[in-house]
């Protein structure tokens, strides 16, 4: 934006090199295996989600094959995304989750 050309030539830079960070999406995907109430749990303990919200973004997923979770920025969403994976894997389940720019 903004980008003046001086008589030297020089394009000047005059916009705030302040950018806002870019978020993520925090996707669920669905699998035949992982049982519904531990989906609806983990949505709940990680994505600070009700009861209620928690079940219709499951029943999204397991209907679509994919699901919105939360959109943040990427240190938080990569976090969440690893927090979900290790936590199914150490109960077994295939549950996978993954992160994509808004
Ligand atoms: N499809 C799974 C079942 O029928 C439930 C499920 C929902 C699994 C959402 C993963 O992200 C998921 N038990």
């Amino acid at each position: 934006d903004n980008k003046g050309i001086e008589k030297s030539g020089v394009l000047t830079q005059t916009r705030p090199k302040t950018k806002k960070p870019s978020m993520y999406k925090v996707l669920m995907l669905n699998d035949d295996y992982t049982p519904m109430d531990f989906v609806v749990l983990a949505l709940k303990t990680y994505f600070q989600k009700s009861e209620e919200e928690a079940v219709q973004i499951m029943l999204n997923v397991h209907q679509t094959g994919v699901g919105l979770c939360g959109v943040y920025s990427f240190e938080v969403a990569e976090t969440k995304v690893m927090q979900v994976i290790d936590h199914a894997r150490r109960n077994e389940h295939p549950l996978q989750c993954t992160l994509e720019k808004e």
